[in-house]
């Protein structure tokens, strides 16, 4: 687990470092509604890991449950955004979010905190 946390944020200070790498995607093309991001919660934690987004930007995350993850990655949690939302095998659960306009990152965890993962927000010029 610490392995992985450690990869995670070395992959997310390369994303960082590399000034034309780190733009983020390019705007949901216009009328095509929120861009919708899957993530994959197991007991590898959240894949991918970070998802770049443009402040302001609307985003859905859908977050698909895999067994491994077990209770613990049963719950999701965005803390800054007051979500929580219970996962299931069922189906994806899908979290709209509507990005802050400052640049920085929203984090979202598993209900206990030990798994972690963020949308990271880049302005489109080099920070
Ligand atoms: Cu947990």
């Amino acid at each position: 687990m610490k392995t992985l946390l450690l990869i995670a944020l070395t992959t997310a200070t390369a994303l960082a470092s590399g000034c034309r790498k780190s733009e983020p995607p390019a705007a949901a093309t216009a009328g095509g509604g929120p861009r919708r991001v899957e993530v994959t919660v197991s007991n590898q934690g959240f894949t991918p890991p970070r998802v770049v987004g443009r402040p302001g930007e609307d985003l859905t995350l859908s977050f698909r449950y895999d067994k491994s993850a077990g209770e613990c990655g049963r719950e999701v949690v965005l803390p800054s955004q007051n979500i929580k939302k219970t996962l299931t095998e069922e189906k994806p659960t899908e979290i709209a979010l509507h990005l802050p306009q400052e640049k920085g990152e929203v984090t979202f965890t598993c209900g206990m905190n030990m798994l972690r993962g963020a949308c990271l927000l880049y302005t489109s010029r080099c920070v």
